[in-house]
């Protein structure tokens, strides 16, 4: 790959401000998620300090400060009158607006204070690494704050009200133009969602059975998630790929798992992701790092480990071993501390320096929060895992007939 440097040498760019961390804070189904990972990078050291940047150059990531995502920038996917209702809510006045159910903001997704800025700094994020990425700035962009998978053109849905994941991925695949001696180049873009949730938000939006449809399309969407019925979200997309249905989209795929997935069916199932990725061979990746799955979370549906082969940890190391241009994004975890203990390690892993899972929590002001461990390590539960050997079987098997129909 031309794109692969060294794991010594990438550049990694870390979004982050307090603005973001603060307006990302209100989020109601994540309140001070926020601040707690921030804050923990920044207690591993992980951020150089802006005094001796050059000197911690090479062992910290870049912070990068969001610009906020203008209205112009949102309507890339948004619809008009979807943003004009949601970045005009006045939301110091709980009133639950007249469109409000029209919009999707009721139940999962209420109105909150700070609600418009929250959009645009949170699209803004993620805007701002897919930027980084897209100019050369970094090997390795990380944006914690994004990864709203559930968000639709014209409706908030499952906590996510603006579909930063798309509007990243429709960034990365701008044509990039001709140079003298260089053609132009339409670059390919793998989105991979790690959520327990299904992508439906993002694998909506570039889904299409059409026979019309590019022969080549520029975006692949690969979906890993919980599936049992009555879980959200509902979607005929979040079902194992029916090759012969006349709605498979072989761009758009999904692998449902079942309740407690642990790190040995993500060891078994990782050669379909590898095998996707090296027959669509995408420029860049998109990873959906939600953390949701990982044993501890409140949901207590999967039993994914941090650490550990098969681990999301180990999933995001070999992901950043690709060489591919990747942009980290963040998304569900409801298990705050374990969330920053993984979205921490995670950044460490994209250095390509990762802390050991035995490291203390540092001293800083949220240290009781990691009680009663204090370590860094997300271990597994002790829920069995129900996919079983027959099941996984089929799943290669009908993944072995999914990649055939990946032809350029
Ligand atoms: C990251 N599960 C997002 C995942 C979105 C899941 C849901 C809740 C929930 C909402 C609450 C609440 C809750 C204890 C849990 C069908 C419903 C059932 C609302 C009460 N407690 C991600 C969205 C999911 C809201 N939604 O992928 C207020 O759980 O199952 C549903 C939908 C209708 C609405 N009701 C729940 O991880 C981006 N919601 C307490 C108060
Ligand atoms: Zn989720």
């Amino acid at each position: 790959y031309a794109l692969h440097r060294g794991v010594s040498s990438r550049q990694v760019c870390y979004v982050v401000s307090n603005e973001l961390a603060k307006v990302s804070s209100l989020l109601p189904s994540n309140r001070n998620r926020s601040l707690l990972v921030h804050t923990l990078v920044k207690a591993f050291g992980l951020l150089s300090p802006p005094t001796n940047a050059a000197k911690g150059d090479e062992c910290a990531v870049k912070p990068l400060r969001p610009a906020p995502a203008d209205f112009k920038e949102l309507s890339a996917y948004h619809d008009k009158d979807y943003l004009q209702y949601i970045l005009s809510r006045d939301v110091s006045i709980y009133d639950g607006g007249p469109n409000n159910a029209e919009y999707g903001l009721e139940e999962d997704c209420p109105d909150f204070p700070h609600m418009a800025e929250y959009i645009r700094l949170v699209a803004g994020a993620s805007l701002t690494a897919a930027r980084a990425l897209r100019h050369g700035h970094a090997d390795i962009a990380i944006c914690w704050d994004g990864g709203r998978h559930h968000a639709q053109k014209a409706r908030a849905s499952g906590f996510c009200y603006i579909a930063d994941c798309v509007l990243a991925i429709l960034l990365l695949k701008k044509p990039i133009p001709a140079t003298p001696g260089t053609p132009v180049i339409k670059p390919r873009v793998m989105y991979l969602d790690l959520d327990l949730h299904f992508s439906d938000g993002v694998s909506q939006a570039f889904y299409s059975a059409s026979p019309a449809r590019s022969a080549t399309p520029q975006v692949l969407t690969f979906s890993i998630h919980h599936s049992a019925p009555g879980f959200f979200p509902s979607s005929e997309l979040s079902s194992l790929p029916n090759t012969s249905s006349p709605a498979f989209d072989p761009f758009t795929l999904s692998l449902p798992l079942e309740r407690g997935a642990s790190n040995a069916t993500f060891a078994r199932i990782w050669p379909i992701v590898q095998r996707v990725k090296d027959v669509f061979e995408p420029d860049f990746v998109v990873v959906q790092c939600g953390a949701d799955g990982l044993a501890g979370d409140p949901y207590a549906t999967w039993n994914w480990a941090l650490g550990g082969e098969g681990g999301l940890g180990w999933y995001v190391d070999r992901i950043c071993g690709w060489g591919c241009k990747t942009l980290l994004l963040g998304g569900g975890g409801y298990n705050s501390p374990n969330v920053a203990r993984a979205w921490t390690y995670l950044t460490s892993v994209a250095l390509g320096r990762p802390l050991s899972l035995e490291a203390d929590i540092p001293d800083h002001g949220t240290f009781p929060l990691y009680a009663p461990s204090f370590t860094l390590d997300v271990p597994p539960g002790h829920t069995q895992d129900q996919n079983t050997e027959e099941y996984l079987q089929h799943v290669e098997n009908v993944f072995a007939q999914v990649v055939e129909s990946i032809v350029y």
